[in-house]
């Protein structure tokens, strides 16, 4: 997720992240680095002079060159621009105080509409209510059927009717979730590939008379500038409540979708990020900010840790850690809840640094996890609860029974018994007064 934006900008500003020396020259030509970067990743251009600029005079204003440590000041005042471009806030869907909460989707064919639907509906189930999916793309017999194949993966019901009429699904599928006592009504509809009158007024009609309490936008980030004129013409006939961004995963031209905000007003309330249903997230602007600059998105990760995690698991976990009694069938616990959590690229995208290792290392990675997990699956019980005893002849056998060489073996023991060193320095943190969370593995 924006991945080449993120290094130019990094680039950008790295000649003035040291202590050295700033001027009102070098901040004008940092800028003009910042410039080109955000024009690159097809930032519109209107936007980029106005960040440029915006950043520019509030250096100067505040004398930046002047300061202790310069660079750091710049680069603060690029990320809170950055936050404010990207609307400041976090807002969350308006759930009506009167359920069930009415959600209308509009946007292009293929932007992502019934996809985000179900991600929605499972995003919100996760959070304990209890959505109903509505099928208002009736054309093509093949959208409805989609949407009710992913309900069904994730245990969502899906209303839908058989004749072709949009607006009465639209009617009867809020009817049927006030009769079954579904909480949020998520209404997906057709979309054209271009932007045209028909669908245009078929979505305001629904809007009309199902009068939703959000109409959200659905937009495809990777189409570049087309991305910020669809949302311009939907805006203007809908007036749409907030936007979702899909496929942030791409990084082709991602930049585009930082204009919208700044060209239709409306907050970011989600981005999309692939195509499981589980790979969604609340948009933040101050952590997109974070991640732009390359510093990495803790706090989702942490979220998305504690939706993983049973209060259980994480209690016996925080006193296993608490007593130091931390061993390899803890380890391999840890390691299938962190794949639950998602592709390690993802994970690794959030945390500070980890970006720039990236790229290639990270296919060797993923086969390294697995090569982890045969290791200790070829351990007995007794020596995961106790690595100490794991003495040359068993970790002989355990490398012939996992098929690996004995040197990948003791080298896993090796990181096992460093990171349990950690842990107890971890621990004296945190009776410092600093608490212990997330992942103790996620340094
Ligand atoms: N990589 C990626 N693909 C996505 C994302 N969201 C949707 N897709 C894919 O984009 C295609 C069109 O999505 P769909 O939900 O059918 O779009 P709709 O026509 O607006 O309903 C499908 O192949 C999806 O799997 C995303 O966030 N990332
Ligand atoms: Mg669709």
């Amino acid at each position: 997720m924006f991945e080449e934006l993120s290094q130019k900008l990094e680039a950008a500003l790295k000649a003035l992240r040291g202590e050295g020396r700033i001027t009102e020259l070098n901040i004008a030509e940092a800028m003009r680095q910042v410039r080109r970067a955000l024009l690159e990743a097809d930032v519109h251009y209107e936007v980029a002079r106005d960040f440029t600029e915006r950043v520019k005079e509030r250096a100067l204003g505040q004398r930046v060159f002047a300061q202790v440590s310069p660079g750091q000041q710049l680069i603060k005042i690029v990320y809170d621009e950055l936050v404010a471009l990207l609307g400041g806030e976090h807002e969350d869907i308006r759930f009506s105080p009167h359920p069930p909460t009415v959600i209308l989707l509009a946007g292009l064919q293929g932007s992502g509409k019934t996809t985000f639907a179900a991600k929605l509906a499972a995003y919100l189930k996760r959070r304990g209510r209890a959505p109903l999916l509505v099928a208002a793309d009736v054309y093509r017999p093949a959208a409805a059927e989609q949407l009710t194949r992913l309900g069904g993966q994730i245990g969502v019901p899906v209303f839908r009717i058989p004749e072709p009429e949009a607006v009465r699904a639209a009617q009867e599928g809020v009817r049927e979730a006030r009769r079954t006592a579904r909480d949020v009504v998520i209404i997906d509809t057709a979309g054209r590939l271009h932007v045209d009158e028909e669908m245009m007024a078929e979505v305001e009609a629904i809007k009309r008379t199902v009068a939703p309490h959000e109409t959200l936008f659905v937009v495809d980030s990777m189409t570049g500038q087309d991305a910020v004129n669809a949302a311009r013409a939907f805006h203007d006939r809908l007036a749409f409540d907030g936007v979702v961004l899909t496929k942030l995963d791409g990084d082709a031209r991602g930049g585009a979708a930082l204009s919208i905000r700044y060209v239709v007003q409306k907050p970011i309330k989600f981005a999309s990020t692939g195509e499981k249903l589980d790979q969604l997230i609340p948009f933040h602007p101050d952590r997109m900010a974070q991640r732009i600059l390359g510093f990495g998105d803790v706090l989702t990760l942490v979220e998305r840790a504690q939706e993983q995690y049973n209060r259980e698991q994480a209690a016996r976990l925080e006193r296993k850690l608490r007593r130091a009694e931390f061993d390899l069938e803890d380890f391999y616990e840890q390691l299938q809840q962190l794949k639950k959590m998602g592709s390690l690229r993802e994970l690794l995208s959030m945390i500070p640094g980890a970006q720039k290792m990236l790229p290639a290392e990270l296919e060797w990675d993923e086969r390294a996890l697995r090569r982890v997990e045969a290791i200790i699956q070829s351990m007995t019980p007794e020596e995961r609860r106790n690595p100490d005893i794991l003495n040359a002849s068993r970790r002989r056998r355990i490398a012939q029974g996992s098929g690996v060489d004995l040197r990948e073996v003791n080298q896993l023991l090796r990181q096992f018994e460093e990171m349990r060193r950690w842990m107890k320095t971890a621990q004296k943190l945190g009776k410092q007064g600093r608490s212990l969370r997330g992942f103790p593995f996620l340094r």
